[in-house]
């Protein structure tokens, strides 16, 4: 069996480590623009380039390294019409909740302003938020955002969700569709975005839908930065509205060196950092799932074209 490996940001040797260790008797290939691919019968692939898809349409599947799939969708019809698997959870639930969580306590905790008093010399206990007016809204009930649901349920936050379909969540109030989005974000303390960029969601976070959060809501955005329109956030902020926001998905990454959101105290950044692809966990569910295609089974984490995601 022969597997091209590629990644757009070229770091592939681990990877190849990685699948020679658990799968001896295959034979990885790696490409560069302007080679001819040798005949293939799967691609692991992350920010591939439009030179090696174009030759991928024999391989059986093409396997992501990652959970997002926009990278890839974005290639429309050039995208080679063969069974598209992104990764599952793989490492990235556990990893979401903790960033999340972080987030959250701080803001509720109020650590950001302790932060600020400690630097002044401010011994100043300031007044608790009440829990139970503090709702957390997470947009996006998949894979990765039902761990931070879990998570925030843990502590005890009154949780909403907000997902393309209906669902029936113990302990948590869900909303779904656009219709039911006024509602859904009517009155959240933080909001959470966890959803995948697709048509229906890029700008969603506009100046409208994030003005229908709770005065002096919080913003945590770690799924894409295309869904955030960047300057109504800004506007947001400055005038109060927003109280602040911890960015780890940017509509430009690396986040260009004059971006206002560098100069904003009231904004935390980090630099997609809040799920790494764990390479272990990931590649053996990569080869588990090529076992299973040669088996002839069903694999799970399909990407659906048409829905985007
Ligand atoms: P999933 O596909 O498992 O879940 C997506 C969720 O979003 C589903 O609940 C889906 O609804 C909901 N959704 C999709 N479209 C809409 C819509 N139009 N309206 C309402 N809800 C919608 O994705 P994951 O949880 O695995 O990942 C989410 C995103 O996180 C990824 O797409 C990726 O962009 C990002 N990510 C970021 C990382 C980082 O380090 N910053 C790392 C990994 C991923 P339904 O349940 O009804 O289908
Ligand atoms: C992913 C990502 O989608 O790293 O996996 O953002």
């Amino acid at each position: 069996m022969r597997i091209v490996l590629y990644r757009g940001d070229g770091v592939i040797e681990p990877w190849e480590r990685e699948f020679s260790a658990v799968m001896p008797g295959v034979e990885t290939v790696t490409w560069k623009e302007g080679q001819l691919l040798p005949s293939c019968d799967y691609a692991v692939l992350w920010n591939p380039a439009p030179g090696l898809l174009a030759q991928l349409d024999e391989v059986k599947a093409i396997f992501l390294m990652g959970a997002g799939v926009d990278a890839v969708l974005k290639f429309g019809e050039a995208l080679p019409r063969v069974p598209l698997v992104r990764l599952g959870d793989a490492g990235m639930g556990v990893q979401m909740a903790e960033y999340v969580a972080h987030a959250v306590l701080r803001y509720f905790r109020r650590f950001d302003e302790y932060e600020q008093q400690a630097r002044h010399g401010a011994w100043n206990p300031l007044p608790q938020h009440a829990k139970e007016h503090f709702t957390i809204g997470v947009m996006g009930l998949g894979r990765l955002g039902m761990p931070v649901v879990e998570a925030m349920r843990h502590f005890g936050f009154p949780v909403r969700g907000w997902s393309r379909s209906p669902k029936d969540l113990p302990g948590v109030q869900t909303f779904a569709g656009m219709e039911a989005l006024g509602d859904f974000l009517h009155g959240i303390r933080v909001l959470v975005c966890m959803l995948p960029l697709t048509q229906e969601t890029t700008n969603l976070l506009d100046r409208h839908n994030l003005g229908r959060l709770a005065s002096g809501a919080y913003l945590i955005n770690v799924s894409r930065g295309a869904i955030l329109n960047e300057p109504d956030l800004m506007t947001l902020i400055r005038s109060g509205q927003i109280a602040g926001a911890t960015l780890d998905v940017f509509r430009h990454e690396p986040l260009p060196a004059p971006h206002p959101f560098w100069n904003e105290p009231r904004i935390t950044l980090t630099p997609h950092i809040s799920a790494l692809t764990m390479r272990h966990d990931a590649v053996r569910q990569i080869v588990a799932k090529v076992q299973a295609l040669e088996n002839g089974d069903t694999v799970t984490d399909l990407v659906d074209r048409q829905l985007g995601y």
